[in-house]
């Protein structure tokens, strides 16, 4: 069996209240005023002009001031009627801040609603005297490194969370409990729910850049598969890196990239990473054993057959909160054969235990083909049973 090292698990917290966090509008609504900037992608029609995505406010800034922007005061309006029909070429999304990135709504997972940020690092925490914003080691942070590996969230003294920080410097903030990570998310963010987390696999899923061979559906045998970064074994999708890794120039097999362009580092490998999500061991899904219903409890299984392990999903109990959009890639025949990951779960079709159990995402350095972006752990560190202490922050 395939060992969970509880300790190695990080978080991220989410921006999802953007005009709060940005004072900048995220959603796009047919009447275009605003006080932020706005950005034209496509200017092919002339500033100005009355064209289909050309803005036409008179009293606009000059938007050759800043290249392909425009920015309007209030009350002014983007009145070109295309709008409405036609903002293709318009993007009135927020710029999120250095270290967080946009990531794209999925209508499957409603909340969110729209768009939102998040951590475009696994959490670092910032712990130089005169904060500059960049995270640090345990060494700086005066705490001893934890099997030199993160920065143990217990050493912090004093710990503060406006010096929670996205930067790829730093070690991730690590033995924190689900709870622990939810209080340490700076005001206005928050722990990234499974929702968003699925809305984020989804998209990284469709993108042919982020499959190693540049083949969506690809397997890792093939040469291709989804890239799982820093896990502890060296393949097409995977490399074997230090325990755990952080800084720049890095393998960009860590790195998955949204269809907006927009970059993440970690979200498979490296450490863990918390949801804010939590569920009843009786909740927990069925999986298959090669012969029959597997009623031996917790282990892994894959995501369907083909995947390397005997056992592997067979149902999803009814009326569970956990179905399979909120677990598996959107084409159910993806396994880890594919690079996507296990889950590590307990399976009795009869069972009843109403013990809660913690939503734990993606794997580790030392999980190779049990991690992935849809890998989940759900024996991991109950917030209710087991305040223990684990764990790093991101987003
Ligand atoms: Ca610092
Ligand atoms: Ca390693
Ligand atoms: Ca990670």
């Amino acid at each position: 069996m395939k060992k969970i090292a509880r300790k190695f698990i990080s978080s991220l917290c989410i921006a999802l209240l953007l005009i709060q966090s940005l004072a900048t509008p995220f959603l796009v609504s047919p009447v275009y005023a605003a006080t932020s900037p706005w950005t034209q992608t496509d200017w092919s029609g002339g500033v100005g002009s009355s064209t289909t995505n050309q803005y036409s406010a008179a009293s606009s800034t000059d938007p050759t001031t800043t290249a392909g922007q425009v920015t309007l005061a209030t009350p002014e309006e983007l009145t070109n009627g295309g709008f409405t029909s036609d903002n293709s070429s318009w993007s009135t999304a927020a710029v999120p801040a250095a270290g967080w990135v946009e990531v794209p709504s999925n209508a499957t997972y409603n909340p969110p609603t729209g768009n939102f940020l998040a951590m475009q690092y696994e959490a670092k925490y910032d712990c130089t005297a005169t904060p500059d914003g960049d995270g640090d080691t345990a060494a700086t942070c005066s705490a001893p490194a934890d099997s030199g590996a993160g920065l143990d969230y217990r050493d912090i003294v004093g710990f503060s969370t406006s010096r929670v920080v996205s930067t790829a410097n730093g070690a991730p903030i690590v033995h924190i409990t689900q709870t622990q990570a939810i209080s340490a998310c700076p005001a206005t963010y928050h722990l990234i729910t499974n929702n968003e987390w699925m809305t984020i696999a989804r998209n990284a899923e469709a993108q042919t850049t982020n499959w190693a061979n540049g083949t969506v559906g690809s397997t890792v045998a093939s040469g291709g598969g989804l890239k799982r970064g820093n896990i502890g074994i060296a393949d097409s999708a995977s490399y074997n890196g230090a325990d755990p890794e952080q800084g720049t120039g890095r393998d960009t097999k860590a790195k998955l990239t949204l269809s907006n362009s927009s970059t993440l580092w970690d979200i498979s490998g490296n450490v863990w990473e918390w949801t804010n999500n939590t569920i009843q061991r009786q909740y927990q899904p069925v999986a298959w054993n090669g012969t029959t219903d597997d009623a031996t409890g917790f282990n892994w299984s894959d995501f369907g057959s083909g995947g390397g392990l005997t056992r592997y999903l067979h149902n999803y109990k009814v009326g569970s909160p956990l179905q399979i959009d909120n677990v598996q890639p959107s084409n159910a025949t993806y396994t880890a054969a594919h690079g996507v990951g296990r889950i590590y779960h307990y399976s009795d079709s009869a069972d009843v235990n109403t013990t809660v159990y913690a939503f734990l995402r993606e794997g580790a350095w030392y999980d190779g083909a049990y991690a992935g972006v849809f890998s989940l752990n759900l024996n991991c560190c109950s917030r209710l049973s087991e305040p223990r202490h684990w764990l790093s922050l991101r987003q």
